[in-house]
């Protein structure tokens, strides 16, 4: 190994051994308190007034460690704590909406993380080559205005984000009025480029899932992320009297709607395609009187699983579905956010790897677990940018987007560590 690459990892260890336990558990806390619920979850859904409040305590938080802040055209906040040279920097962070009913970790923690990186690394006078950038992408959960993970798509392709501005909530508020908005509220901060030079993204997570829990492992190396799809899916027929007209002369979408969701069920619980995840999470009636019978039904459709061939085949037994129903209306539906299957490349995983094991062994825990992520991260669209990676920490019962979201501090402790080492090292030095 070469001199600079041994002082990247000495840098590493102690940038490392500075992340400050309780310093981290007050910075999540003080955050959830934007949008927090009485059940103690959090309701902070992107460029809503919660998201925007929060935005100015991290904007506060970042200029108090010395951070030069800027944003751009989609709204991502970016946290620079300068490097020594002029080199493309190393990005971090995570994304800082959340969920209608969300959890206090879920992207949070990812940011925060960050900002506690920089603490430590201004606690230990640590001087990096490669400015390390924080950043708070906008709109990666995606249930105000769909598509998800909008930020981190337009900052790889910013031809995206004209498309993006015409999504609507359920107000029919447009994410570009959203966004001209937000933009108002923060005239002062600078603007960069979007798909500006990245020497790597490494992001911090929880893993939303069971696995490490299950397996008393307490940091995670991704190795990659499973493919995505959603669709919206419109039956139309007629409304009508819930009391004169005869069952047999209905065109009632409900019953179309049903039944087709009861098909797609099916076909996912069938053996062939058991790595399907199939969610049907969204339902708009209309016009949603109890004595009326449904004229328009909506619902959304999201189908994950780790090989796209399987997305293709669901794909393609919901147009058979779409098609044999027989009834006096009509079905249409649109795929509105497609991802293929994402692999994080070999040298970060060793590096993540490298990082996770010291945090681990120091606290005598068990060995990182190599793992693929079922949630989607930010990370999926930086992978098309740069050299990308995540580090998980485990969900208690593996509870997420869910007020009961939580994850133990010791853990959460130690995915900053190993965050911290990573990060560190290539801001000083390690190559890829
Ligand atoms: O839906 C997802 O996988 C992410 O948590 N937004
Ligand atoms: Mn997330
Ligand atoms: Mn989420």
């Amino acid at each position: 190994m070469n001199q600079q690459a041994e002082l990247a990892l000495d840098l590493a260890q102690r940038a490392q051994d500075h992340i400050d336990s309780e310093r981290l558990q007050d910075a999540i806390a003080t955050l959830a308190c934007f949008g927090g619920r009485k059940d103690g979850g959090v309701s902070r859904e992107t460029l809503s007034d919660a998201d925007l409040a929060a935005r100015r305590y991290l904007v506060d938080q970042a200029r108090a460690l010395g951070c030069l802040i800027e944003t751009d055209e989609c709204a991502n906040l970016y946290f620079r704590r300068p490097g020594l040279t002029d080199l493309p920097p190393v990005l971090t962070g995570s994304h800082n909406d959340t969920q209608p009913v969300g959890g206090k970790l879920d992207g949070a923690y990812g940011v925060v993380g960050g900002l506690e990186l920089i603490a430590a690394l201004n606690d230990a006078g640590i001087q990096t080559q490669r400015s390390i950038d924080v950043v708070a992408w906008t709109n990666e959960e995606g249930c105000r205005f769909g598509p998800g993970a909008m930020g981190s798509s337009a900052f790889v392709v910013p031809a995206r984000l004209a498309a993006y501005r015409e999504s609507v909530d359920s107000q029919q508020i447009t994410f570009g009025s959203a966004l001209d908005a937000a933009h108002a509220q923060f005239p002062d901060l600078g603007r960069r480029p979007m798909s500006s030079a990245l020497f790597a993204y490494i992001e911090l997570h929880i893993e939303q899932g069971p696995v490490l829990e299950r397996a008393e492992v307490p940091l995670g190396v991704v190795t990659g992320i499973q493919g995505v799809r959603w669709y919206r899916v419109t039956c139309s027929g007629m409304a009508a009297h819930a009391g004169t007209t005869p069952m047999d002369e209905r065109a009632d979408a409900m019953v179309a709607a049903l039944g087709m969701a009861n098909q797609l069920y099916a076909y996912a619980a069938s053996q062939s395609v058991s790595a399907l995840r199939l969610t049907l999470g969204q339902w708009r009636v209309s016009p949603g009187s109890v004595n009326t019978i449904p004229g328009e039904v909506v619902f959304t459709i999201d189908a994950r699983c780790i090989d796209d061939a399987v997305l293709q085949r669901f794909e393609d037994e919901l147009r058979d579905v779409t098609r044999s129903w027989t009834w006096r209306g009509h079905i249409d539906f649109e795929c509105f956010f497609q991802r293929s299957p994402t692999a994080f490349p070999d040298a970060i995983l060793d590096l993540i790897e490298q990082s996770c094991q010291r945090a681990s062994r120091l606290a005598q825990r068990a060995a990182p677990l190599r793992l693929s992520s079922g949630a989607f991260h930010d990370a999926m669209y930086l992978a098309d940018h740069c050299p990308s990676g995540m580090i998980f920490v485990p969900s208690e019962k593996g509870i997420s987007h869910n007020a009961a979201e939580a994850t133990a501090p010791r853990d959460l402790f130690l995915g900053v560590q190993a965050l911290a080492y990573t990060v560190t090292a290539l801001a000083t030095g390690v190559s890829l």
